[in-house]
Protein backbone atom coordinates (compact mmCIF):
# COMPACT_ATOMS: atom_id res chain seq x y z
CA UNK A 1 0.00 0.00 0.00
CA UNK A 2 1.17 3.13 -0.92
CA UNK A 3 1.24 5.86 2.01
CA UNK A 4 -0.15 9.27 0.88
CA UNK A 5 2.37 12.16 1.20
CA UNK A 6 0.75 14.80 3.70
CA UNK A 7 3.72 17.07 4.01
CA UNK A 8 5.73 17.14 0.80
CA UNK A 9 7.18 19.92 -1.25
CA UNK A 10 6.75 18.02 -4.07
CA UNK A 11 3.14 16.40 -3.56
CA UNK A 12 1.41 19.37 -5.36
CA UNK A 13 -1.91 16.89 -5.55
CA UNK A 14 -4.45 18.79 -4.55
CA UNK A 15 -6.71 15.98 -5.67
CA UNK A 16 -5.23 13.25 -4.11
CA UNK A 17 -5.10 14.87 -0.81
CA UNK A 18 -8.09 16.09 -0.84
CA UNK A 19 -9.22 11.65 -1.16
CA UNK A 20 -6.69 11.17 1.38
CA UNK A 21 -8.38 13.60 3.55
CA UNK A 22 -12.20 12.80 2.78
CA UNK A 23 -11.41 9.31 4.21
CA UNK A 24 -9.54 10.11 7.45
CA UNK A 25 -12.30 12.50 8.02
CA UNK A 26 -15.02 9.62 7.35
CA UNK A 27 -12.88 7.34 9.69
CA UNK A 28 -13.11 9.91 12.08
CA UNK A 29 -16.85 10.51 12.04
CA UNK A 30 -17.25 6.41 11.73
CA UNK A 31 -14.66 5.89 15.23
CA UNK A 32 -15.69 8.70 17.23
CA UNK A 33 -19.57 7.62 18.31
CA UNK A 34 -17.64 4.98 19.54
CA UNK A 35 -14.96 6.90 21.25
CA UNK A 36 -17.44 8.79 22.94
CA UNK A 37 -19.19 5.41 23.70
CA UNK A 38 -16.52 4.11 25.34
CA UNK A 39 -15.78 7.22 27.23
CA UNK A 40 -19.68 7.08 28.63
CA UNK A 41 -19.46 3.23 29.54
CA UNK A 42 -16.29 4.15 31.57
CA UNK A 43 -17.98 7.19 32.84
CA UNK A 44 -20.92 4.81 34.39
CA UNK A 45 -18.78 1.92 35.80
CA UNK A 46 -16.93 1.92 38.82
CA UNK A 47 -13.08 2.34 38.47
CA UNK A 48 -11.91 0.12 40.68
CA UNK A 49 -11.75 -3.43 40.39
CA UNK A 50 -14.73 -5.59 40.87
CA UNK A 51 -13.99 -7.16 44.33
CA UNK A 52 -12.33 -4.10 45.72
CA UNK A 53 -14.09 -3.90 49.64
CA UNK A 54 -15.61 -7.14 49.39
CA UNK A 55 -15.06 -10.15 50.91
CA UNK A 56 -16.24 -13.73 50.01
CA UNK A 57 -18.67 -15.22 51.88
CA UNK A 58 -18.17 -19.33 51.52
CA UNK A 59 -21.30 -20.72 51.39
CA UNK A 60 -22.71 -23.49 53.36
CA UNK A 61 -25.33 -24.64 55.27
CA UNK A 62 -26.96 -22.91 58.64
CA UNK A 63 -30.05 -23.18 61.15
CA UNK A 64 -31.63 -19.46 59.67
CA UNK A 65 -33.71 -17.71 62.29
CA UNK A 66 -34.61 -19.29 65.78
CA UNK A 67 -37.07 -21.54 67.62
CA UNK A 68 -36.44 -19.53 70.59
CA UNK A 69 -38.25 -16.07 69.61
CA UNK A 70 -40.30 -14.80 71.87
CA UNK A 71 -43.88 -13.42 71.33
CA UNK A 72 -42.42 -9.96 70.28
CA UNK A 73 -40.23 -11.51 67.86
CA UNK A 74 -42.41 -14.54 66.41
CA UNK A 75 -41.52 -13.36 62.41
CA UNK A 76 -37.57 -14.94 63.73
CA UNK A 77 -39.89 -18.30 64.16
CA UNK A 78 -39.08 -21.25 63.37
CA UNK A 79 -35.64 -21.91 63.06
CA UNK A 80 -34.73 -24.15 60.30
CA UNK A 81 -31.83 -25.04 57.91
CA UNK A 82 -30.64 -23.56 54.94
CA UNK A 83 -27.94 -24.06 52.20
CA UNK A 84 -26.40 -20.85 49.92
CA UNK A 85 -23.86 -20.72 47.69
CA UNK A 86 -20.52 -19.09 47.83
CA UNK A 87 -20.80 -14.61 47.28
CA UNK A 88 -19.10 -12.13 47.51
CA UNK A 89 -20.08 -9.12 49.99
CA UNK A 90 -19.20 -5.60 50.42
CA UNK A 91 -17.82 -5.41 54.17
CA UNK A 92 -19.27 -2.22 54.92
CA UNK A 93 -22.83 -0.56 54.26
CA UNK A 94 -22.54 1.80 51.19
CA UNK A 95 -21.56 4.92 52.34
CA UNK A 96 -22.51 8.51 51.20
CA UNK A 97 -18.88 8.81 49.24
CA UNK A 98 -19.91 5.69 47.20
CA UNK A 99 -23.13 6.95 46.63
CA UNK A 100 -21.90 10.01 45.29
CA UNK A 101 -20.00 8.28 42.65
CA UNK A 102 -22.64 6.72 41.64
CA UNK A 103 -24.94 10.06 40.90
CA UNK A 104 -21.46 11.72 39.85
CA UNK A 105 -21.69 9.49 36.84
CA UNK A 106 -24.93 8.45 36.04
CA UNK A 107 -26.87 11.65 37.28
CA UNK A 108 -29.38 9.32 39.41
CA UNK A 109 -31.98 11.44 40.87
CA UNK A 110 -33.51 9.38 44.09
CA UNK A 111 -37.26 8.76 45.14
CA UNK A 112 -36.88 11.54 47.60
CA UNK A 113 -35.54 14.10 45.47
CA UNK A 114 -38.39 13.78 43.56
CA UNK A 115 -42.71 15.03 43.94
CA UNK A 116 -45.19 12.42 43.39
CA UNK A 117 -47.46 12.76 40.78
CA UNK A 118 -50.84 13.28 42.23
CA UNK A 119 -52.59 11.24 39.55
CA UNK A 120 -50.65 8.21 40.76
CA UNK A 121 -51.73 9.44 44.54
CA UNK A 122 -55.56 10.89 44.38
CA UNK A 123 -55.96 9.94 47.91
CA UNK A 124 -52.75 11.20 49.39
CA UNK A 125 -52.89 14.95 51.17
CA UNK A 126 -50.85 17.32 48.80
CA UNK A 127 -47.80 17.73 51.54
CA UNK A 128 -46.82 13.96 51.11
CA UNK A 129 -46.43 14.52 47.82
CA UNK A 130 -43.34 16.46 47.95
CA UNK A 131 -40.06 14.91 48.22
CA UNK A 132 -38.87 13.74 51.01
CA UNK A 133 -38.23 11.26 53.39
CA UNK A 134 -39.03 9.89 56.73
CA UNK A 135 -37.45 11.13 59.58
CA UNK A 136 -37.10 10.04 62.97
CA UNK A 137 -38.09 12.54 65.89
CA UNK A 138 -37.16 12.20 69.27
CA UNK A 139 -40.79 12.53 71.43
CA UNK A 140 -41.18 12.23 75.07
CA UNK A 141 -44.24 11.18 77.47
CA UNK A 142 -44.42 8.53 74.45
CA UNK A 143 -44.38 5.22 75.98
CA UNK A 144 -43.15 3.11 72.73
CA UNK A 145 -45.24 -0.02 73.65
CA UNK A 146 -48.77 1.65 73.25
CA UNK A 147 -47.97 2.65 69.73
CA UNK A 148 -48.49 0.34 66.71
CA UNK A 149 -49.05 -0.20 63.19
CA UNK A 150 -48.41 3.24 60.67
CA UNK A 151 -48.93 5.16 64.24
CA UNK A 152 -45.35 5.72 65.21
CA UNK A 153 -45.32 9.15 66.74
CA UNK A 154 -41.22 9.15 66.36
CA UNK A 155 -41.40 8.87 62.41
CA UNK A 156 -42.37 12.25 60.53
CA UNK A 157 -42.48 12.60 56.49
CA UNK A 158 -40.34 15.50 55.88
CA UNK A 159 -39.95 17.59 53.08
CA UNK A 160 -36.53 17.96 51.48
CA UNK A 161 -35.17 15.12 53.26
CA UNK A 162 -32.92 13.05 51.15
CA UNK A 163 -29.51 11.36 50.60
CA UNK A 164 -28.36 15.10 50.44
CA UNK A 165 -29.86 16.21 53.35
CA UNK A 166 -30.80 13.33 55.70
CA UNK A 167 -31.57 14.92 58.56
CA UNK A 168 -33.77 17.80 56.50
CA UNK A 169 -33.41 20.60 54.75
CA UNK A 170 -30.71 22.54 57.21
CA UNK A 171 -28.55 19.40 57.22
CA UNK A 172 -25.60 18.46 54.84
CA UNK A 173 -23.43 15.08 54.57
CA UNK A 174 -20.23 16.76 53.53
CA UNK A 175 -18.91 15.71 56.74
CA UNK A 176 -20.60 12.20 56.86
CA UNK A 177 -18.77 10.57 53.53
CA UNK A 178 -17.77 7.73 55.00
CA UNK A 179 -21.27 7.24 57.00
CA UNK A 180 -24.21 5.05 55.44
CA UNK A 181 -26.29 6.44 52.61
CA UNK A 182 -29.49 6.98 53.94
CA UNK A 183 -32.88 8.39 52.56
CA UNK A 184 -33.25 5.78 49.82
CA UNK A 185 -35.80 3.77 48.28
CA UNK A 186 -36.00 -0.22 47.29
CA UNK A 187 -35.51 1.32 43.51
CA UNK A 188 -32.79 3.59 44.63
CA UNK A 189 -30.75 0.69 45.97
CA UNK A 190 -31.56 -1.63 43.15
CA UNK A 191 -30.62 1.11 40.59
CA UNK A 192 -27.09 1.62 42.72
CA UNK A 193 -26.35 -2.32 42.61
CA UNK A 194 -26.93 -2.45 39.16
CA UNK A 195 -24.60 0.05 38.50
CA UNK A 196 -22.05 -1.48 40.63
CA UNK A 197 -21.98 -4.93 38.71
CA UNK A 198 -23.36 -6.32 41.57
CA UNK A 199 -27.22 -6.71 43.39
CA UNK A 200 -28.42 -7.12 46.98
CA UNK A 201 -28.50 -10.03 48.72
CA UNK A 202 -30.89 -12.89 49.52
CA UNK A 203 -32.13 -12.91 53.33
CA UNK A 204 -30.65 -16.34 53.12
CA UNK A 205 -27.37 -14.73 52.66
CA UNK A 206 -27.37 -11.93 54.70
CA UNK A 207 -28.15 -14.15 57.63
CA UNK A 208 -25.44 -16.62 56.77
CA UNK A 209 -23.26 -13.98 56.36
CA UNK A 210 -23.69 -12.10 59.57
CA UNK A 211 -23.49 -14.99 61.45
CA UNK A 212 -19.78 -15.02 60.51
CA UNK A 213 -19.30 -18.91 60.81
CA UNK A 214 -20.55 -18.99 64.06
CA UNK A 215 -23.36 -21.36 64.45
CA UNK A 216 -26.36 -20.57 66.33
CA UNK A 217 -25.48 -17.41 67.59
CA UNK A 218 -27.87 -14.84 69.32
CA UNK A 219 -25.57 -12.11 68.19
CA UNK A 220 -23.41 -12.02 65.58
CA UNK A 221 -20.56 -11.20 67.48
CA UNK A 222 -21.50 -14.17 69.89
CA UNK A 223 -23.51 -15.19 72.73
CA UNK A 224 -23.15 -12.19 75.08
CA UNK A 225 -24.53 -8.89 74.15
CA UNK A 226 -21.93 -6.65 76.03
CA UNK A 227 -18.67 -9.26 75.72
CA UNK A 228 -16.62 -8.02 78.94
CA UNK A 229 -19.06 -4.39 79.30
CA UNK A 230 -18.07 -3.83 75.44
CA UNK A 231 -20.70 -2.42 73.29
CA UNK A 232 -20.11 -4.16 70.32
CA UNK A 233 -22.46 -1.99 67.74
CA UNK A 234 -23.98 0.96 66.85
CA UNK A 235 -27.44 1.59 68.41
CA UNK A 236 -29.27 3.38 71.14
CA UNK A 237 -28.76 3.69 74.64
CA UNK A 238 -31.41 5.63 76.51
CA UNK A 239 -35.19 6.09 76.90
CA UNK A 240 -36.38 5.45 73.76
CA UNK A 241 -37.67 7.31 72.09
CA UNK A 242 -37.10 10.18 74.11
CA UNK A 243 -33.07 10.18 75.29
CA UNK A 244 -30.40 8.68 73.17
CA UNK A 245 -27.61 8.80 75.64
CA UNK A 246 -24.86 7.52 73.17
CA UNK A 247 -22.84 5.22 75.50
CA UNK A 248 -21.66 3.74 72.39
CA UNK A 249 -19.83 7.17 71.06
CA UNK A 250 -22.61 7.62 68.44
CA UNK A 251 -26.02 9.43 68.96
CA UNK A 252 -27.35 8.61 65.31
CA UNK A 253 -25.31 6.62 62.60
CA UNK A 254 -21.91 6.57 62.86
CA UNK A 255 -19.25 6.01 60.27
CA UNK A 256 -19.02 2.71 58.54
CA UNK A 257 -15.91 0.53 60.32
CA UNK A 258 -16.67 2.23 64.12
CA UNK A 259 -17.07 -1.21 65.63
CA UNK A 260 -15.24 -4.22 65.17
CA UNK A 261 -16.05 -6.74 62.45
CA UNK A 262 -17.82 -9.93 62.49
CA UNK A 263 -15.61 -13.54 61.79
CA UNK A 264 -16.26 -13.23 57.66
CA UNK A 265 -14.83 -9.51 58.38
CA UNK A 266 -17.95 -7.78 57.16
CA UNK A 267 -18.67 -4.50 59.71
CA UNK A 268 -22.01 -3.33 60.94
CA UNK A 269 -23.70 -6.29 60.41
CA UNK A 270 -25.74 -5.24 63.87
CA UNK A 271 -26.85 -1.79 64.39
CA UNK A 272 -25.65 1.22 62.63
CA UNK A 273 -28.89 1.01 59.74
CA UNK A 274 -30.90 -1.67 58.76
CA UNK A 275 -29.84 -3.32 55.70
CA UNK A 276 -32.54 -3.75 52.32
CA UNK A 277 -32.22 -7.25 51.02
CA UNK A 278 -33.75 -8.72 47.80
CA UNK A 279 -36.47 -10.58 49.49
CA UNK A 280 -39.57 -9.85 49.81
CA UNK A 281 -40.67 -9.65 53.37
CA UNK A 282 -43.10 -12.41 55.07
CA UNK A 283 -43.84 -12.70 58.47
CA UNK A 284 -44.53 -16.32 58.15
CA UNK A 285 -42.55 -17.30 55.24
CA UNK A 286 -39.95 -19.06 57.70
CA UNK A 287 -42.40 -21.80 58.49
CA UNK A 288 -42.39 -22.80 54.11
CA UNK A 289 -39.80 -21.29 53.85
CA UNK A 290 -36.78 -24.24 50.90
CA UNK A 291 -33.87 -25.70 52.24
CA UNK A 292 -31.90 -24.62 48.65
CA UNK A 293 -31.29 -20.91 48.21
CA UNK A 294 -34.49 -19.37 49.78
CA UNK A 295 -35.97 -16.07 48.17
CA UNK A 296 -38.43 -14.90 49.85
CA UNK A 297 -42.10 -14.89 49.28
CA UNK A 298 -44.14 -14.17 46.43
CA UNK A 299 -45.19 -11.04 47.39
CA UNK A 300 -44.67 -8.43 50.00
CA UNK A 301 -46.13 -8.06 53.76
CA UNK A 302 -48.53 -5.10 53.33
CA UNK A 303 -50.37 -4.39 56.76
CA UNK A 304 -51.72 -0.86 55.86
CA UNK A 305 -53.43 -2.01 52.46
CA UNK A 306 -51.23 0.41 50.33
CA UNK A 307 -50.56 -2.56 47.44
CA UNK A 308 -46.87 -1.67 47.39
CA UNK A 309 -45.97 -4.82 50.28
CA UNK A 310 -42.43 -4.85 52.24
CA UNK A 311 -38.88 -5.97 51.01
CA UNK A 312 -36.87 -7.27 54.17
CA UNK A 313 -34.53 -4.81 56.38
CA UNK A 314 -31.63 -7.03 58.27
CA UNK A 315 -29.41 -5.85 61.24
CA UNK A 316 -31.49 -3.59 63.53
CA UNK A 317 -29.99 0.48 63.55
CA UNK A 318 -28.76 3.19 65.38
CA UNK A 319 -32.17 3.75 66.74
CA UNK A 320 -32.50 0.06 68.66
CA UNK A 321 -32.93 -0.03 71.91
CA UNK A 322 -32.62 -3.18 74.34
CA UNK A 323 -36.15 -2.95 75.19
CA UNK A 324 -38.69 -1.70 73.07
CA UNK A 325 -36.98 -2.92 69.64
CA UNK A 326 -33.73 -4.70 70.63
CA UNK A 327 -33.40 -6.19 66.86
CA UNK A 328 -29.69 -6.00 66.94
CA UNK A 329 -29.36 -9.55 67.14
CA UNK A 330 -28.51 -12.09 64.36
CA UNK A 331 -31.85 -13.03 63.69
CA UNK A 332 -33.81 -9.83 63.70
CA UNK A 333 -35.56 -8.91 60.62
CA UNK A 334 -38.87 -6.79 59.73
CA UNK A 335 -40.66 -4.66 56.30
CA UNK A 336 -39.45 -1.57 54.78
CA UNK A 337 -42.76 -0.06 52.25
CA UNK A 338 -41.01 -0.39 48.75
CA UNK A 339 -41.80 3.50 48.31
CA UNK A 340 -40.78 4.40 51.90
CA UNK A 341 -36.99 5.68 52.44
CA UNK A 342 -35.96 6.54 55.95
CA UNK A 343 -33.27 7.58 57.75
CA UNK A 344 -32.15 4.30 59.52
CA UNK A 345 -32.27 2.43 56.54
CA UNK A 346 -29.46 1.50 54.20
CA UNK A 347 -27.77 -1.61 52.37
CA UNK A 348 -24.53 -3.23 50.79
CA UNK A 349 -24.33 -5.34 48.50
CA UNK A 350 -23.32 -8.77 46.73
CA UNK A 351 -21.51 -9.95 43.66
CA UNK A 352 -21.56 -13.17 41.80
CA UNK A 353 -17.87 -13.58 40.78
CA UNK A 354 -15.54 -16.70 41.07
CA UNK A 355 -14.68 -17.82 44.59
CA UNK A 356 -10.42 -16.21 45.28
CA UNK A 357 -8.14 -18.72 44.38
CA UNK A 358 -6.85 -21.18 47.43
CA UNK A 359 -3.48 -20.16 48.56
CA1 LIG B 1 -25.49 4.75 69.29
CA1 LIG C 1 -26.02 -2.49 59.54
Amino acid sequence: MTNLPMDSADSPKPARNAKAWIIIIAVVLMVVPFIVLALNNSAAAPASPATTGMVWIPGGEFTMGTSKADEKHAEEAPGHAVVVKGFWMDITEVTNAQFQDFVDATQYVTDAEKDLDPRDFPQAPPEYLKGGSLLFKKVSGVNPFQCGGANLPWWSFTAGANWRRPEGLNSTIKERMDRPVLCLTYKDVQAYAKWAGKRLPTEAEWEFAARGGLKDKPFVWGDEEKPGGKIMCNHWQGKFPERDNGIDGFTGVAPVKSFPPNGYGLYDMAGNVWEMCEDWYGLEYYKVSPKEGPIGPAIGYDPEKTGFGQHVLRGGSWLCDEGYCFRYRATSRQGLDTLTSTNHAGFRCVADLPAPEKK
